[in-house]
């Protein structure tokens, strides 16, 4: 997964519908920059520097992939695009909205148009109070101080009101998060893995990945399939069935539900495609007995993927033994997996074609495919 960071932006809006400039901000960070991860409450703080209408004043937490210019250049194109007009004069004036970043992560950077941690934050109430709210213990990196510290030492006296209006995080909108388990399922090089990694991520899931790579048949069955097949299947059921009891029993009181980057029916269509008829019917009957008493997801995604795209991300990540994968191996497994799906009449299946989509590169493709993921939830509630 790509590295993410933690940043923290100020929030500020003292012209028009004040409230709804915040949200609609942040609604727009939330599409283009990153996850929400924390937000503060609202502050009625006096303008600070010049004479204007009083502000409404917010901090978020967010965590984002993108880097420092990256994020600059989008919080500006939001400011304009909420109707912030550029300045007629020098220094200060009122604003549908004002977004700053005040820290990115622990990065200090000094440049002609970006300067981070904000120079003024220490002298600015309406930026430290909301700060307290979620992150009073961070340190600022060159000052060596906690906020809370900053705070106590700030020499801005303006009077600050906090509001009871709760600005929303934009996550809630999704309601698949209410299940207690998603199976992410796919091909192999579909994007399980990815996928399971940013859910779990951006909607503080517990993360249950497949331990394969230390699964020593893997190698040998691709270079001698026939002769390791049975071995192989076999051990996958062993130790998938390890993992999912271990990890489905483990409740995790401070993760709000599971979601798994497999299920373990793959178990079933992948000896389906590598055993001969006989075994697999042997193979099939363990199946069913060591998994009777397994849950199954609430919801279990399939991501179709072309064969053309599968071979590049399997090349992309570059696992050796995964070299001599041929298409029509992956053909097979695609049909194993749409038959087998079809036939599951008791289960929450959801197929997604993510054929012309790239969620890891492109933040609007990832929350598509959390759209069409969600409207599944909320057509399975009815
Ligand atoms: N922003 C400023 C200048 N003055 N005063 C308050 N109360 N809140 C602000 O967000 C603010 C300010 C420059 O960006
Ligand atoms: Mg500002
Ligand atoms: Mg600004």
């Amino acid at each position: 997964m790509k590295p993410t960071k933690n940043i923290h932006i100020a929030l500020g809006s003292n012209k028009g519908n004040k409230l709804q400039y915040l949200q609609s901000a942040i609604d727009a960070i939330f599409e283009r920059i990153g996850a929400v991860k924390k937000i503060s409450k609202v502050y009625k703080t006096p303008a600070f520097g010049f004479e204007g209408d009083d502000f409404y004043n917010a901090c978020i937490t967010v965590q984002t992939e993108l880097k420092p210019k990256r994020v600059l250049k989008l919080l500006q194109e939001i400011e304009v695009e909420l109707g912030r007009k550029s300045k007629s004069s020098q220094g200060y004036e009122s604003r549908e909205i004002d977004l700053d970043i005040i820290f990115f992560e622990d990065e200090v950077i000094e440049e002609k148009t970006l300067i981070i941690p904000h120079p003024e934050l220490q002298n600015r109430k309406f930026v430290l109070q909301p700060l307290m709210d979620i992150s009073k213990s961070i340190q600022h990196p060159i000052l060596k101080r906690s906020i809370d510290v900053l705070l106590q030492e700030c020499k801005d006296d303006s009077d600050i009101e906090s509001l009871n209006i709760w600005l929303k995080n934009p996550k809630k909108s999704y309601t698949f998060k209410d299940f207690n388990y998603i199976a992410i399922e796919g091909n192999i090089g579909a994007g399980k893995t990815s996928l399971a990694n940013k859910i779990a991520s951006d909607f503080n899931a517990k993360l249950i990945l497949e331990r394969f790579a230390d699964n020593p048949f893997l190698p040998k069955f691709y270079k001698e399939p026939e002769r390791y097949a049975f071995t192989l299947e076999m051990s996958f059921l062993a130790d998938r069935y390890q993992q999912i009891s271990d990890d489905l029993s483990q409740l995790d009181l401070f993760k709000d539900f599971m979601v798994s980057d497999y299920d373990v029916y793959k178990s079933l269509i992948f000896s389906k495609i590598t055993l001969p008829e006989d075994e697999f019917r042997l193979y099939r009957k363990l199946f069913y007995q060591v998994y009777k008493d397994i849950a199954k997801p609430d919801l279990y995604v399939y991501l179709y993927q072309n064969t053309e795209r599968l071979q590049a991300n399997i090349k992309k990540r570059g696992r050796n033994y995964e070299k001599e994968i041929k298409d029509d191996y992956l053909d097979k497994i695609n049909t194993g997996y749409l038959e087998f799906l079809k036939s599951q009449q008791d289960m929450n299946v959801m197929i997604i074609d993510i054929s012309d989509k790239d969620f890891v590169k492109s933040r609007e493709d990832y929350l598509w495919l959390l759209g069409e993921i969600n409207a599944a939830s909320v057509r399975s509630e009815k």
